[in-house]
C-alpha cells in the first residue's frame, strides 16, 4: 500500500526551503534514509523517511517551501500501515498528567497518614550546642566508648569484610546527616599508604638488577645535563625532577607499559616534560640513542640533537605527546582516554584494554588545566586512564604546600571527583614501624607534619629526623630507639620503593569503572646529597661540581673512575651484561620500545567529486552565510562512505549558534551510556539524540576540552593508526585567544584537522560586542608554523580550500592543520569563476575587473565579508568617479605572506640569480594603480603582504575593541564600509597624484566623514 511521508516537527520554523532532493521516484529506501534537505536561515537538516519501501511519487521540488505536515512523497510500503504514527496521544497524556496540579483527596490522605508517622524531632535527638563530643584539640573525651565502636568495626571486618563495613559506615553517616550533623564525612584518609601491606601484589622483577639499571639511568640522565651545561651554560636542563621520579618510570617501563606493535595498539604514556633526560638515558641503555646523541642534549639545531622536552615536532620518531607546558598533559590525556573509548564505542577500534598513563608534578596541579577536567574522566568512567602525580613536595621556587600536605589535598579533590585514589606515601622500611606502633601516635605524627617539615627532614639527616619527627612524642622516640641514624635515614618514601610502586600500578591496572590517580611521595633531587636533595634550589640545579658528581657516582655505585667522572662520561655496560640483557628482555616482553611515534594508518580515500560540486554553483537568489555553507558541506561529507565515519564534529555547546543541530539526530551525540531519558524534543527533526555510537563530540562549555578532543582526534593516525577528520567549530573569539597554548601544542603534536572560527570578523558578528568580536584570530593563526589559514568569502572558496585540506592531510599525509574563518552574514554566493582554484589556494585571485572608464585605476584587495564592501566600493568608484579597478579576493593574507617570505629569502640567498617573483608580485606587478587592502581583521593582517609589492599600499581593518551595534554602524565605526573605502581610495589616488585632491575632499563631505573622529583604537 502507499503511504504519505510528511514533514515532521521541525522545531521553531515555518515555511522552510527545500534545497536538495535526495531520492528519485522508483528508489527503494531504508527507514531513516534522508529524503530531502531543508534549510532555514539558521540551519539545514535532512528529513528522514519513517518507513522503508519504494518511492512512488515526489510531491516537492527544490526551492519549494514546506512546513510541518507538508507531504513530501508517497512511498509503497506494506509495513507502513502497521507502523504507529507518531504517538501524539501518549505525548499529550504525559502533558496532561504534568498539568494535573490538584492533588486527589485519596493522595492527600496518604500524605497525611505518612506525615503523622514521622516522629517530630524530639529534644533529645536535637544536638545541643553545649554538649561536648570531643576536646577542642581533637582528643577523645570517652576512649572506652570509642574502643567499643572500634571493636564492633573490627568484628564486622572480620566476619563480613570491608564492603559490609563500608556499608555500615555509610548508613551511620547518612543517619547522622539526617539528624542534623551537617559535617560531611571527609574524603581524606590518614596519611598512610592506601594499599595495606598484606594486599600488596609483589613485583616479579629481579630487584637487584632493576636497582642497578635504575642507578645507571640516574647517572646518565644527570651527566647529560651537566655535560650540556659544561659545554654551554645557556643550555639548561633539570636533574632533580627525574631523580625524584626514576622509580616511578622504571617500574612502568620494566613491568607495565606495553608498546605498539602489529598485535597490540600500545599504551600511551604522557611523560612529565622536564623528566625527559631520564627517558633519553634509558633509551641510551636500550641502544636506541647513541652517546653522541646524549652529548647533544638540548642542542637541536644541528642533526642528532635531543630536544629539551618531549616535542614530537623536533623528534618525530620518538616523542608522542608534548607535555612541558604544564597542565596540558593532564587535560590532553583525559580527552585522549575519552577519545579512545569513543573510537571503541563507535566500532572503529578494538577494545584491547589499552591504558593512558599520565605523569605530572605536584606543582603542576596548580594549573587549572590539570584538574579542570577530572570530573569528565570519572563521569565517563575512564578506567583506561591512570594519573601518576609525582609528589616531591616542591615546585620551582619552593614547597608546593609548605603549610599543608599536597597529597592530602589532592586526595580530597580526586576522590571528590569520583576517582580511585591510591596513595603511595611510605616505603617498605616503614612497614614494621607502623605495625609496631600500638598507640596510633605514629600515624598521628605523620598526619600532623606539614610538607615544609617533610621537605626539611630530607634536606637534613637521620639525627634531625629522630629529633624533629620522632622526638615530638616519647613513645615514638622509644619506637626508634634501637635504630641508628643511618637506619632512620633509610626509612624511605613510597615513590622510591619499587615494591610499593609496583603494587599501586598493579591495582590501577585492575581498577574498573573509574580512573585512577596514584599520589606518590618522593624526594626532589633524590640522591643528589648536599648539592640538591630536597632543597629549595633543587629544581634549577644543573651544574654539579666535581665533588657532587663523585658523591653521586658513589651514591649509586656507578663503575666509573674519578677521571671518567671528571670528564662527565656516560656509562653503558656491555651488551652482554645482565643489566642490558634484562632491560631489553623486559621491553621485548612488553612489545617493543617506548616512547616511540609511528603511524601505520591507511590514508582516508578522497571523497567523491560531487561532494563539493554543488558548492561551486551559484546560490541564486538564496542568501546564506559561510557558516551555513560549511554545515552544508559537512552534511554532504556525511554522505561520502569514505569520509563519513571518520568525520568528528566537535562543538562546545554552540551547535545551535552555527545551525549544526541537524547533526544531533543524523549522527547522534556521543554518550558512553547512550540515552537514559526520552528527550523533551524527541518528536522533532533535530532532537537532542545521545547515543553510545554517536559521532558528534558535544563538549559542553569547555574550549580547552574541545581543543583537547581535536588534538586526540587529529593525532589518531599515530596514536591509533586510524586517520580521523576532526572539525572543531567554535565562536572564533573563543578559539585562539582562549586556548592558544593548546593550539600551539596541536602544531607540535602534528595534529591534522580543521579548526573553524565561526561567526568571525570584528564587524561581521554585530550584536555580541567587545568580548565576542574577533579581529585578530587570523593573526594568531599566522604564528603557528604548520597551521594553514584562510578567510574565505564565498561558498566555492570554502569548498576548494576544504577539499585541498583533505588532500594535503590525508592523500599526502602532510602534518598541517587548517584554520578557516566563517561568518554569519547572509549573502548570495556566485558561481566559481574560471581558473581561480590555484589562486584560491595560494591566497588571492582576480575576482572582477571594472574597466573601460579609463580615468585611472586601483587594485582593491578584500578578504572575508569585507571583500563585499570592496566590490560595492568598486561599483561606486566606477559609476560615480569613473575609476577602474581590479577586485581581488584574498582568501589568505597569511598564505601570501608565507610565499612572500620564502621568495624574498631565496632571492637574498641567491644574489647572482634573476630574482623570483612572489605570488603577490606575480598578481599585481603588471597591474596599475595603488593597492587598497581591507579585511574584518586588524590592519596588520593585510599589512603582511606590504613588503612583497613595490606599489603604494594602504591597508584598512578593524583595530580596536569591538562593540555591539548594527553591522552597518560597526563597519562605519571601523572605517571598513564601502563609503570609507571609496573615500580613502580617492585620497590615496590623490596622494599618488592620480586624481585631484578635491575629489577626495568632496567624498569626505558627501559621506559625512568626521575628520575629528579619533582612531578606533582609542575609543
Ligand atoms: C605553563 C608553564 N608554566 C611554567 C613552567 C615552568 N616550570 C617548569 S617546571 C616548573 C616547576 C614544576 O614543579 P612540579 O610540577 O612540582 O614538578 P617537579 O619538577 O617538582 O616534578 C615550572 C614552574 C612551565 N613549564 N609551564
Ligand atoms: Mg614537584
Amino acid at each position: 500500500m502507499s503511504t504519505e511521508i510528511p514533514v515532521p516537527d521541525i522545531g521553531d520554523f515555518d515555511s522552510v526551503e527545500i534545497i536538495e532532493i535526495l531520492v528519485k521516484i522508483g528508489d527503494v529506501i531504508k527507514k531513516n534514509d534522508s529524503i530531502v534537505t531543508l534549510e532555514s536561515d539558521k540551519s539545514s537538516v535532512e528529513v528522514p523517511s519513517p518507513y522503508e519501501g519504494k518511492i512512488l511519487e515526489l510531491n516537492v521540488k527544490i526551492g519549494d517551501k514546506v512546513s510541518k505536515g507538508s507531504i513530501l512523497a508517497l512511498i509503497e510500503n506494506n509495513a507502513a500501515s502497521k507502523v504507529k504514527p507518531t504517538n501524539k496521544k501518549s505525548v499529550e497524556d504525559k502533558a496532561s498528567i504534568r498539568k494535573e496540579d490538584n492533588i486527589l483527596p485519596i493522595t492527600e490522605k496518604i500524605i497525611e497518614q505518612a506525615e503523622s508517622v514521622i516522629k517530630p524531632k524530639n529534644e533529645k535527638t536535637q544536638i545541643t550546642p553545649n554538649k561536648v563530643y570531643h576536646q577542642p584539640n581533637g582528643s577523645d573525651i570517652d576512649p572506652v566508648e570509642t574502643q567499643e565502636w572500634l571493636d564492633s568495626l573490627e568484628g564486622v571486618l572480620q566476619k563480613d569484610g570491608s564492603d559490609r563495613a563500608q556499608y555500615l559506615l555509610k548508613k551511620l553517616t547518612d543517619e547522622a546527616y539526617k539528624e542534623g550533623s551537617n559535617q560531611p564525612i571527609t574524603r581524606i584518609t590518614p596519611y598512610i599508604n592506601t594499599i595495606p601491606v598484606e594486599s600488596e601484589v609483589k613485583s616479579p622483577g629481579d630487584q637487584n638488577i632493576e636497582r642497578r639499571i635504575r642507578s645507571l639511568i640516574r647517572w646518565n640522565s644527570a651527566a647529560m645535563v651537566v655535560k650540556a651545561n659544561k659545554k654551554n651554560p645557556e643550555l639548561g636542563g633539570h636533574i632533580g625532577t627525574f631523580a625524584s621520579a626514576a622509580t616511578l618510570y622504571d617500574v612502568g617501563m620494566n613491568h607495565f607499559w606495553r608498546a605498539k606493535n602489529n598485535k597490540f595498539g600500545g599504551d600511551l604514556v604522557y611523560f612529565q616534560g622536564h623528566s625527559a633526560p631520564g627517558m633519553y638515558a634509558r633509551a641510551f641503555l636500550e641502544g636506541r640513542l647513541s652517546a653522541k646523541q646524549l652529548g647533544n642534549f638540548r642542542q637541536e639545531v644541528d642533526v642528532d640533537g635531543l630536544s629539551s622536552y618531549p616535542h614530537p615536532w623536533l623528534m618525530p620518531k620518538f616523542w608522542q605527546f608534548p607535555t612541558v607546558s604544564m597542565g596540558l598533559g593532564p587535560v590532553l590525556s583525559i580527552y585522549q582516554a575519552r577519545f579512545t573509548k569513543y573510537l571503541i564505542n563507535r566500532g572503529l577500534l578494538k577494545d584491547e584494554n589499552r591504558k593512558i598513563w599520565t605523569f605530572l608534578g605536584d606543582g603542576e596541579t596548580d594549573e587549572p588545566e590539570s584538574l579542570g577536567a577530572i570530573s569528565l574522566a570519572s563521569r565517563e568512567k575512564l578506567d583506561n586512564l591512570i594519573f601518576v602525580i609525582n609528589c616531591n613536595l616542591q615546585r620551582l621556587d619552593g614547597p608546593v604546600r609548605g603549610n599543608g600536605k599536597i597529597i592530602q589535598e589532592l586526595e580530597g579533590i580526586f576522590r571528590g571527583a569520583g576517582w580511585n585514589v591510591i596513595k603511595v606515601i611510605w616505603g617498605s622500611y616503614w612497614d614494621q614501624l607502623l605495625a609496631k606502633d600500638k598507640t596510633g601516635l605514629l600515624i598521628k605524627r605523620m598526619n600532623e607534619c606539614v610538607d615544609g617539615e617533610y621537605q626539611a627532614f630530607k634536606a637534613n639527616d637521620g639525627s634531625y629526623v629522630r629529633e624533629k619527627f620522632f622526638g615530638k612524642y616519647p613513645e615514638l622516640k622509644d619506637l626508634v630507639s634501637t635504630m641508628t641514624d643511618r637506619d632512620i635515614w633509610k626509612l624511605n618514601r613510597g615513590g622510591h620503593d619499587p615494591h610499593k610502586v609496583y603494587a599501586a600500578y598493579d591495582e590501577a591496572m585492575k581498577t574498573k569503572g573509574k580512573p585512577t590517580v596514584i599520589l606518590a611521595k618522593t624526594i626532589k633531587g633524590y640522591g643528589m646529597g648536599k648539592s640538591g636533595e630536597s632543597i629549595n634550589i633543587t629544581h634549577q640545579q644543573k651544574k654539579l661540581g666535581e665533588e657532587d658528581l663523585l658523591y653521586y657516582r658513589d651514591r649509586f655505585d656507578i663503575p666509573l673512575t674519578d677521571k671518567q667522572v671528571r670528564n662527565v662520561e656516560f656509562y653503558k655496560p656491555d651488551e652482554k651484561s645482565e643489566e642490558i640483557k634484562y632491560l631489553k628482555e623486559r621491553r621485548m616482553r612488553l612489545g617493543g620500545d617506548l616512547p616511540e611515534r609511528t603511524s601505520f594508518a591507511k590514508p582516508i580515500k578522497k571523497p567523491s567529486k560531487d561532494i563539493f560540486e554543488n558548492m561551486l554553483k551559484s546560490s541564486g537568489d538564496r542568501e546564506m552565510s559561510t557558516t551555513m555553507a560549511l554545515v552544508r558541506m559537512l552534511t554532504n561529507l556525511l554522505r561520502d562512505k569514505n569520509i563519513a565515519p571518520r568525520l568528528v564534529p566537535i562543538i562546545p555547546d554552540e551547535a545551535r549558534t552555527f545551525g549544526m543541530e541537524g547533526f544531533f539526530r543524523k549522527i547522534g551525540i556521543y554518550a558512553h551510556e547512550g540515552q537514559k531519558y526520552e528527550p523533551e524534543d524527541s518528536d522533532q527533526l533535530s532532537s537532542y539524540r545521545e547515543d553510545k555510537k554517536g559521532q558528534v563530540l558535544e563538549e559542553g562549555i569547555t574550549e580547552t576540552g574541545a581543543m583537547s578532543s581535536f588534538i586526540a582526534a587529529g593525532t589518531s593516525y599515530t596514536n591509533h593508526d586510524l586517520e580521523m577528520v576532526p572539525v572543531y567549530t567554535f565562536y572564533s573569539m573563543f578559539g585562539f585567544q582562549r586556548v592558544m597554548d593548546l593550539i600551539w601544542s596541536a602544531g607540535d603534536s602534528q595534529t591534522r584537522g580543521f579548526l573553524v572560527g565561526a561567526t568571525s570578523g570584528r564587524t561581521t558578528l554585530a550584536g555580541e560586542g567587545l568580548q565576542h568580536q574577533d579581529g585578530h584570530s587570523q593573526i594568531m593563526a599566522s604564528t603557528i608554523p604548520n597551521c594553514v589559514s584562510y578567510d574565505p568569502t564565498f561558498a566555492y572558496e570554502l569548498a576548494i580550500i576544504f577539499r585541498e585540506g583533505l588532500k594535503r592531510m590525508h592523500d599526502h599525509q602532510e602534518n598541517v592543520f587548517y584554520y578557516l574563518t566563517t561568518m554569519n552574514e547572509n549573502y548570495r554566493h556566485p558561481e566559481i569563476p574560471k581558473n581561480c582554484e590555484n589562486g584560491i589556494l595560494k591566497g588571492m585571485y582576480l575576482f572582477k575587473e571594472f574597466n573601460n572608464k579609463g580615468k585611472t585605476k586601483v587594485q582593491l584587495l578584500g578578504s572575508g565579508t569585507i571583500l563585499r564592501e570592496m566590490i560595492f566600493a568598486a561599483e561606486i568608484l566606477s559609476k560615480e568617479y569613473n575609476i577602474d579597478s581590479d577586485v581581488w579576493s584574498v582568501t589568505s593574507f597569511n598564505e601570501l605572506r608565507k610565499d612572500g617570505m620564502k621568495t624574498e629569502r631565496k632571492n637574498l640567498r641567491n644574489p647572482t640569480e634573476k630574482p623570483k617573483k612572489s605570488y603577490v608580485e606575480e598578481c599585481l606587478s603588471k597591474r596599475d594603480g595603488p593597492i587598497i587592502a581591507a579585511s574584518d581583521y586588524m590592519r596588520s593582517f593585510a599589512d603582511q603582504i606590504r613588503p612583497y609589492t613595490s606599489k603604494a599600499f594602504y591597508s584598512f581593518g578593524t583595530d580596536g575593541y569591538g562593540r555591539s551595534d548594527s553591522r552597518k554602524n560597526l563597519r562605519k565605526f571601523f572605517e571598513v564600509d564601502k563609503e570609507h573605502i571609496v573615500t580613502y581610495t580617492l585620497s590615496a589616488l590623490a596622494k599618488e597624484q592620480l586624481i585631484s585632491s578635491n575629489e577626495a575632499e568632496k567624498a569626505i563631505k558627501k559621506y559625512n566623514i568626521d575628520k575629528n573622529k579619533p582612531i578606533p583604537t582609542v575609543l
